[in-house]
């Protein structure tokens, strides 16, 4: 089954984190099909925090969608995560955005996610690999929902460090 996962990183080697993340899904047999270009993005809800780095990744896996959290929730906490505010600042954040067509409406978890519309950090990238997907419940296209959005926060691609040299 293939899934949208959205991941971001606000502490320490953000952009490491976000490699490590894969790598550790990769390792649990969740393989990126395609992945989106890496964006730095205003932080929303709580403002009072370093700016974040985010992507998306479409991955292919065998795992439903409660045994693909628990794994997910697995390699946040092998990657150092600890339990933070809501909205807080965090070293890996891995989230299910869309399971294809499914829809899933439990206590620990709802697909696609409830706050995926509101969210220019998810949209953008989001947008990047999957534009014409269609949000189960909205029924309307993740470009729609991009240029629909209200969110003011600001997303921009991320230029890394190193990709780029004088000489
Ligand atoms: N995640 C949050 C809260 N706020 N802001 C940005 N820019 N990026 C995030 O990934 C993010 C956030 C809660 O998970
Ligand atoms: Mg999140
Ligand atoms: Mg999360």
């Amino acid at each position: 089954m293939l899934y949208q996962l959205g991941i971001g990183s606000n502490q320490g080697d953000r952009a490491a984190n976000l490699s490590r993340g894969q790598r550790l899904l990769r390792e649990a047999g969740i393989t990126t099909q395609s992945s989106s270009a890496l964006y730095e993005t205003e932080p929303v809800g709580l403002k009072d925090q370093p700016w974040f780095l985010n992507q998306v990744l479409a991955v292919e896996t065998a795992l439903l969608p409660m045994p693909l959290l628990e794994e997910i929730k697995r390699i946040e906490k092998q990657m150092g995560r600890t339990p933070a505010p809501v909205d807080g600042p965090r070293l890996i954040d891995i989230d299910i955005l869309l399971a294809g067509d499914e829809i899933v409406d439990c206590i620990h978890l709802q697909i696609p996610h409830p706050r995926l519309t509101e969210r220019k950090f998810v949209l953008v990238p989001l947008a990047e690999i999957a534009a014409s997907t269609i949000h189960p419940l909205q029924q309307r296209t993740i470009q729609e929902l991009k240029a629909e959005c209200p969110d003011p926060s600001l997303v921009r691609p991320h230029f890394r460090p190193d990709s780029h040299s004088d000489d």
